[in-house]
């Protein structure tokens, strides 16, 4: 069973404009514990007072999903997180040989004692925490620095090592850049060395890939996966949660592992919070995910909804819809008037056709019609002018 990394309140919150004061991120965690993610990744305590106190209040509110900071590889940034009483700590550090010589000024084996430093610090300290140790940029680092700087921190005691496309830089079926390459070589190089962590997948969207990247990922065995709530992440972002739970359940995933009914109130209650609005044609979430339109398909589901729907919005909690604009024909306005109450009109074909037609002249401006809201006044102006000829 693959394990959910939600780190939408530590990449998330790394999004311009985004912050969610302490009270709002401990709602967020309790929200993403019972929809059954097993990793909340909070924030990095060095950062900001409040983030550590958002860390602490987490770690200690007794959910069931392991509770997280993220640190820098230092000795002082782990032991302000371990300070915050959790356990689950993500140190990282790259070995790409461009940071290591243009930002860093260090060699490889200074990098490593480095990591090792750190990591065998944070097992002393509290020899039962999870520690991941994330290979920053491995897409783009020297596979044998990879192999080395993550064989060490197993062996100081990292128990995960995770695989960061920091960049947004992999692509699938594209052998050297692809993740699942990363996640095939790395098991098969450590567990050549007698280590045997659980291999993580982080992956931002730069090209729009992310999602694809981490599917790949799945398929080739990675044990826990990276998201965030929207997406949301530096630049363009990382995986979405909900995308991801969907696709994995496409992939074989036991659906009853997730609460996926709680999912559009808390992506409400993130998109309220953050300011940033949720794309109407968002997957799965989106307000017209699930909403039928042009005539023909309004036509097709209202026989059978599976015509026009390989996702059951059940499982989401909603159900489909219809829209009306332009693109409305007569099936549509029969459903649309059975949806208000107002079948008794139906027969009156000559009414329906007036309605469509005003109904596409309010279309024509651009604007969308809610059938709860609108159409019942639409009909009855129509209604009315009718008998008054
Ligand atoms: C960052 C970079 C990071 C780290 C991921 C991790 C990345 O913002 O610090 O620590 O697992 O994409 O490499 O998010
Ligand atoms: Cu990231």
């Amino acid at each position: 069973m693959v394990q959910i990394l939600d780190s939408t309140l530590r990449e998330g919150e790394q999004t311009p404009g985004v912050y969610f004061s302490p009270d709002k991120k401990l709602y967020i965690a309790q929200m993403l514990d019972q929809i059954g993610v097993d990793i909340i990744e909070v924030g990095n305590p060095a950062v900001d007072r409040e983030i550590a106190l958002a860390i602490q209040q987490i770690a200690h509110a007794g959910l069931k999903a392991k509770i997280g900071a993220h640190s820098l590889c230092t000795i002082d940034n782990v032991q302000q997180a371990l300070d915050c009483g959790v356990e689950f700590l993500g140190v990282f550090f790259s070995v790409s040989q461009q940071r290591l010589e243009t930002d860093y000024n260090i060699c490889l084996n200074q990098a490593i004692d480095k990591i090792v430093e750190v990591i065998s610090y944070a097992k002393l300290q509290q020899p039962n925490l999870l520690v991941r140790y994330t290979l920053e940029d491995t897409v783009r680092s020297p596979l044998e620095n990879v192999i080395d700087a993550a064989s060490a921190a197993v062996k100081a005691g990292a128990n995960i090592i995770s695989i960061a496309d920091t960049t947004g830089y992999a692509t699938p079926f594209y052998t050297s850049r692809s993740i699942s390459f990363y996640v095939q070589t790395l098991k098969t190089e450590l567990e050549s060395r007698g280590f045997y962590p659980q291999i993580e997948v982080h992956c931002h969207n730069d090209k729009g890939l992310a999602l694809a990247n981490v599917l790949d990922a799945y398929r080739a065995g990675a044990n826990i996966i990276d998201v965030a709530i929207m997406g949301l992440g530096e630049r363009a972002g990382i995986v979405d949660l909900a995308e991801l739970l969907i696709n994995l359940i496409d992939m074989g995933e036991a659906e009853k592992q997730w609460q996926l009914n709680h999912l559009r109130d808390l992506y409400n209650f993130i998109s309220e919070h953050s300011h940033i609005p949720i794309p109407p044609h968002q997957p799965i979430i989106g307000k017209n995910a699930f909403t039928h339109y042009a005539g023909v398909h309004v036509k097709a589901i209202g026989k059978d909804e599976r015509l026009y729907q390989s996702l059951n919005p059940e499982i989401l909690g909603c159900k489909s819809s219809l829209a009306l604009g332009i693109q409305s024909g007569y099936a549509a306005m029969e459903m649309a008037l059975k949806n208000i109450g107002r079948e008794d009109i139906i027969f009156d074909k000559h009414l329906v056709a007036e309605i469509l037609q005003r109904v596409k002249e309010i279309a024509k401006t651009g604007v969308s019609i809610d059938i709860d809201q609108e159409l019942p006044s639409i009909v009855d102006s129509c209604y009315t002018r009718k008998s008054k000829k």
